[in-house]
């Protein structure tokens, strides 16, 4: 996988066959103000625009530096990076508070790419701090209308394409036939994306995060894109682990810490389902 400093971003994730397995736009400008469009987008201390910061938080389009102390590693794997990021005296006028985010970028021996989030506050004020984060991740997959999400039936979510009006799922599983862009409310702790066509399915695991962002913008929002082809929103679909619905509020000293993890799984079945010798893997993991 490729990890950028700026916005301590994912960009990048291949299995051992090549195969890319996370969006990237072909005209993703990674360079500030713009956040990288595609990959794995970290959003701190905010997602979306209900707050006092930029949208989807000012972590996402800010250097972050190699962690020279990093936290035990989270994973028993050894192909990891620890970055961090701290409060810019700039950030500080509109986020006045002193942190710590560190991010722990994982690859297992099978492939999995784990994320791991961990949060302090830092300030001597003895102020707390309250944020949302969302681990805002960008799929690559064949062709959208050939992609279901499972896990998220029956649960309520807020629908932003209806002034965020509190609506519940029908279906047993999402498709897509038009613009999606909703925030799933206490999701279980696995949610899976099958891609029909490519025959994979990505299985995301998630700790401390019960909230889940799906997005497509569909035709007329990846016109409007100034960082997004025209025709982008066929191959991608954003399913990502996030904390919204209920802030995390930190006094200083306390740490938080919010992890993702995603497994490629080949789902040799047209219907979809899991691949019977993969499902015991899986259990076996
Ligand atoms: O998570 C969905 C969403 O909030 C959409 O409303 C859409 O704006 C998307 O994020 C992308 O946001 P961005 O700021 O990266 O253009």
């Amino acid at each position: 996988c490729m990890v950028y400093l700026y916005g301590g971003q994912v960009t990048s994730w291949k299995n051992n066959s090549g195969e890319q397995q996370l969006f990237l736009s072909k005209k993703a400008s990674f360079k500030p103000p713009k956040a990288i469009r595609g990959g794995i987008q970290i959003c701190f201390p905010q997602l979306g625009n209900h707050g006092v910061v930029e949208q989807h938080g000012f972590a996402r389009n800010r250097l972050w530096s190699v962690d020279e102390s990093p936290p035990l590693p989270d994973t028993t794997s050894d192909c990891h990076i620890d970055l961090i990021l701290k409060q810019s005296e700039e950030d500080m006028k509109t986020w006045p508070h002193s942190y710590e985010l560190r991010l722990q970028v994982a690859l297992s021996p099978r492939g999995d790419l784990i994320l791991t989030s961990r949060i302090k506050n830092k300030n001597a004020d003895g102020k707390p701090f309250q944020f949302t984060f969302a681990y805002h991740t960008y799929f690559s997959v064949s062709d959208i209308s050939e992609v279901r999400v499972e896990g998220l039936d029956t649960l309520d979510y807020h629908d932003n394409l209806q002034s965020k009006i509190r609506c519940t799922e029908q279906g047993d599983a999402v498709v897509f036939e038009s613009e999606v862009d909703r925030i799933y409310l206490s999701a279980p702790p696995k949610i899976v994306t099958i891609d029909h066509e490519k025959k994979r399915t990505f299985v995301l695991r998630k700790k401390e995060l019960p909230d889940v962002v799906v997005w497509n913008p569909w035709d007329r929002k990846a016109k409007a894109m100034p960082d997004f082809g025209a025709e982008e929103y066929k191959c991608m679909l954003c399913v990502g682990a996030a904390r919204i619905e209920k802030p995390i509020t930190l006094r200083p000293g306390e740490e938080w810490q919010g992890r993702q993890e995603i497994s490629p799984v080949p789902s040799s079945y047209s219907s979809g389902l899991l691949d019977p010798e993969m499902i015991q893997q899986m259990q076996r993991i």
